[in-house]
C-alpha cells in the first residue's frame, strides 16, 4: 500500500520524505523515481500532477489534493474516478484568514497612499473609515471565507457572504445562488473572492459584476480581493475597472495563467497589489499529519473526511 507523490511546485520530495517519516514500512516516493513499483500506489498526494501517474498507478485507491482547491486535479486527462480528499486544516485557514484581513486593512487604512507619499518623501496625512462604515462581501463562505468572515467581524466591519446554501447562524445577512448575486453585490464596498473554479464561477467577475458593486461606500469606490482562483475573474475587465476608477483598488493572488504573463494588463494597473500565490501555501511540515491521519484512518477501514463533491467540483 505505498505513496506516490506528483506535484509540479518544487515540493514533491518534501511531502515524500514527510509520509516515508510517518510510515516507515511503506514506500513514499516521487512520481519519476527510478526503481518505483507503481503497480504498488495505492496513494497518490497531487498538485498539479503529471497525467502519467494516472497510467503508470493503475491500482490507486485515494487521491489526496496538495491543496485546499482540486480544479488543479480535476481537469487533469486520465483522473480516474477515485475519491479525491482536500486540504481542510487549520494552518492553511490561518494563512488565508490572514492575507484577506491584512489585504482589507491595507486598502482601508490607506496604505497604497503612504508607500507612494513615503518614496517622493513626503508626509500626507489622510483620514480613513472606521471598519464599522465598510461593506465586506465575501463570495464562498465555505473553510476559507467563514474563518475570514469571522475575522473580519472581530475587527468591527460588515461582513455579509455569498454561497450556493445558507450557513445558518454564521452572518446576519447571507445570500444564496445567482438570483441573490445583485442584491448582495449592491450592498458591497469590498468585494473578497474565496470561490473554487467551477464551470458556475468560471469568469463570473467581469466588467458587470464590478459595475454592480455599491458606488456610495466610505472608500469612494469598491475594493476587489482575490484570493480564490484566477480563472474566476475576467483579467482585462478587472484591469480596465481599475484604470478608469470603476475600482479604486484591488488585491489579487490568483491569476487565470500562473506566473502572469508580462503582457497582463494587470501589472500597470493602479491601486493593485499582487502576491504570486501566496496567500495559503500548504506547507508539508504543517500539514502532511492532516494526510497521514486520514491514510491511517482509512486503512484501518475509518471514513474519509473532506471528499470532493465530484457533480460540484469543489
Ligand atoms: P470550500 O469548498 O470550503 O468553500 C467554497 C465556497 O464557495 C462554499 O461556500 C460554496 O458554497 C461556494 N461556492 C461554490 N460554487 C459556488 C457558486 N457557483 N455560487 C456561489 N457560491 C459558490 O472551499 P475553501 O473555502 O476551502 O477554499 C476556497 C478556494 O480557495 C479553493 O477552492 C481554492 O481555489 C482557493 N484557495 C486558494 C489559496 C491561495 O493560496 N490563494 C489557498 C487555498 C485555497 P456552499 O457553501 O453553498 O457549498
Ligand atoms: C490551494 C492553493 O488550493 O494553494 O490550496 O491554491
Amino acid at each position: 500500500m505505498s505513496i506516490i507523490v506528483s506535484a509540479s511546485n518544487g515540493l514533491a520530495d518534501a511531502w515524500a520524505q514527510r509520509m516515508q517519516s510517518r510510515f516507515p514500512d511503506t514506500d513514499a516516493n516521487v512520481f519519476g523515481d527510478a526503481n518505483v513499483d507503481y503497480e504498488a500506489c495505492r496513494f497518490l498526494l497531487a498538485w498539479k500532477p503529471d497525467p502519467d501517474v494516472f497510467t503508470a498507478c493503475k491500482n490507486l485507491e485515494v487521491i489526496f489534493s496538495l491543496g485546499a482547491g482540486v480544479d488543479h486535479l480535476l481537469d487533469v486527462e486520465g483522473l480516474p474516478n477515485l475519491p479525491i480528499v482536500r486540504i481542510v486544516d487549520e494552518d492553511l485557514t490561518t494563512r488565508m484568514t490572514e492575507w484577506v484581513v491584512l489585504q482589507v486593512l491595507l486598502h482601508q487604512r490607506q496604505q497604497l497612499h503612504y508607500l507612494r507619499a513615503q518614496a517622493g518623501n513626503q508626509w500626507l496625512p489622510r483620514s480613513h473609515p472606521a471598519a464599522r462604515h465598510l461593506r465586506v462581501g465575501i463570495m464562498g463562505l465555505g473553510e476559507l471565507g467563514s474563518a475570514s468572515a469571522k475575522a473580519l467581524c472581530a475587527l468591527g466591519f460588515q461582513v455579509h457572504g455569498w454561497s450556493r446554501s445558507r450557513k445558518r447562524g454564521l452572518l446576519s445577512t447571507e445570500y444564496v445562488g445567482p438570483d441573490q448575486l445583485q442584491p448582495f453585490l449592491s450592498q458591497t464596498d469590498v468585494l473578497v473572492n474565496l470561490l473554487p473554479l467551477t464551470q458556475q464561477t468560471r469568469h463570473l467577475v467581469d466588467t458587470q459584476v464590478l459595475g454592480a458593486l455599491a458606488q456610495d461606500g466610505a472608500l469612494g469606490g469598491p475594493i476587489y480581493i482575490n484570493a480564490g482562483r484566477g480563472g474566476t475573474q475576467v483579467e482585462a475587465d478587472v484591469a480596465a475597472a481599475l484604470q478608469s476608477g470603476q475600482l479604486v483598488g484591488a488585491s489579487i493572488d490568483v491569476f487565470e495563467q500562473e506566473p502572469l504573463p508580462q503582457t497582463s494588463p494587470l501589472w500597470s494597473a493602479p491601486n493593485l497589489i499582487m502576491t504570486p500565490h501566496t496567500a495559503a501555501e500548504s506547507n508539508p511540515e504543517a500539514l502532511s499529519d492532516y494526510i497521514a491521519n486520514q491514510i491511517s484512518a482509512y486503512r484501518q477501514g475509518l471514513p474519509l473526511k473532506n471528499l470532493v463533491d465530484s457533480q460540484a467540483s469543489y
